[in-house]
């Protein structure tokens, strides 16, 4: 299981402060003490002991299991996307899960979780991977596109083809995907 890890862990260029497998430069200035050695051992449980994590790991955490946003939660917590988590990712993510504390938090979450490329919106193709991630075992492919199609249509208030925040609030609170949304570290 270790075999990967070290080719994953090569060849990383990263801005200094997200440099990991090394202390903790940028120590979370809102989590206790208590709570840091509560995450680390956490995290030493997700990665089995190993120094990365994988998103298999994630997927067998009774917090995670079953949760369709794995995949997402995964990829905004893989900051250097090497396919695997450190523990200072793992940490950076709990601080980021953390400060969900209204149902507003929680739209900009998953917008930022949804948000794949970054560019402040949500696309057609962003839209269609969120209810693939929320709907894929029920629904086929073609049908998934028809509903994406038509949410974009009746949230796209502005009609440029994208869901800005505003707009992608009013489609979770209407669809009541926030539920679907919730889950703890
Ligand atoms: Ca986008
Ligand atoms: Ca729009």
């Amino acid at each position: 299981m270790g075999a990967a890890e070290s080719s994953l862990q090569t060849q990383q260029q990263l801005p200094a402060q997200q440099q990991t497998h090394k202390h903790t430069q940028h120590q979370p200035a809102h989590l206790l003490p208590e709570q840091l050695v509560q995450l680390r051992a956490m995290f030493a449980r997700v990665s089995r002991g190993s120094r990365s994590a994988s998103i298999d790991d994630l997927r067998a955490l009774p917090e995670l299991a079953g949760n369709p946003m794995v995949r997402h939660i995964f990829a905004v917590l893989d900051v250097d996307g090497d396919g695997s988590l450190s523990v200072d990712e793992f940490i950076t993510a709990a601080q980021l899960f953390a400060t969900v504390r209204s149902d507003e938090d929680l739209y900009r979450l998953a917008f930022r979780v949804f948000d794949t490329d970054q560019d402040g919106a949500i696309g057609a193709e962003e839209l269609l991977a969120l209810l693939q991630s929320l709907m894929g075992a029920t629904f086929s492919d073609q049908q998934l596109e028809r509903v994406a199609r038509a949410t974009m249509q009746q949230f796209d208030e502005d009609g440029d083809g994208r869901l800005t925040i505003d707009e992608f609030r009013h489609l979770v609170s209407a669809q009541d995907l926030a539920s679907k949304f919730t889950f703890t570290l």
